[in-house]
């Protein structure tokens, strides 16, 4: 699959995407990552390449100029391509909305700056996408989260390629708890059930470890469970 992620900051994305599972999954090409300088895209006056402008009808802040934003787009859109903006104003990223998009050929992501993106550049937008309802700096940390979670789900990017689909939410709830060696620490011993190796055993408890937990923590997820076999 391949990636570009458009923002005014392009060296954020290094680190995230140069370690682990993210690293090994961009040698093996199964992740082409590219990054796009919107300020590429601006109207030069002399060496300064404008890319912010005040709003209109006052308040405070800039706000991203539509020109280098669908300019920058259209660099990078082919007839392929999913155009994903990152705001806190678009529908709430789920497991389901990852997986879907890991099946994309092409993402390209816009990262919003300042006080958001002017309107009419959103006609390139396929989506708009929020990673959860609180407001970052910038949405390039929310396009890193967003290529993390999603290439999850690109089949040989785990090792292990049932991982995706056991870990949380892929069933509507938390996963089970894990416990490795040593068998004693500092008192708390290894729960029975997972020493003895009954498989069926192992399963049912660690559904109903995940559930309670859940019923605990997020009883709305319960509820959308329900819901969902009710369907
Ligand atoms: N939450 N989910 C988010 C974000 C920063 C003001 C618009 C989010 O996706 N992006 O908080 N982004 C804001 C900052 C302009 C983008």
């Amino acid at each position: 699959m391949r990636v570009d992620i458009l923002s005014l900051f392009p060296d954020y994305f290094s680190g995230p995407f140069d370690v682990s599972i993210l690293k090994r999954a961009r040698e093996s090409k199964l992740l082409d990552i590219h990054l796009v300088d919107i300020r590429d895209f601006a109207p030069r006056k002399g060496n300064y390449a404008k890319v912010d402008d005040r709003p209109y009808g006052g308040g405070p802040g800039m706000v991203l100029m539509p020109e280098p934003v669908c300019q920058a787009i259209r660099s990078v859109k082919r007839e392929k391509s999913h155009v994903v903006y990152l705001s806190p104003q678009g529908k709430k990223l789920t497991a389901a909305k990852c997986q879907e998009l890991s099946q994309k050929q092409h993402l390209v992501l816009l990262c919003g700056h300042y006080e958001g993106v002017d309107e009419r550049a959103l006609k390139e937008v396929d989506e708009e996408i929020s990673i959860g309802d609180y407001v970052l700096t910038n949405g390039c940390l929310a396009a890193i989260v967003l290529v993390d979670a999603m290439a999850r789900f690109i089949p040989g990017v785990l090792g292990h390629e049932e991982a995706a689909g056991q870990d949380s939410f892929q069933e509507g709830i938390f996963d089970a708890p894990h416990y490795t060696r040593p068998e004693m620490f500092e008192g708390i011993p290894i729960p029975d059930v997972l020493k003895r190796g009954n498989h069926a055993e192992i399963a049912k408890w660690r559904r109903k470890q995940g559930l309670a937990k859940t019923k605990r923590v997020r009883p709305e997820l319960i509820l959308k469970e329900t819901e969902n076999e009710t369907e």
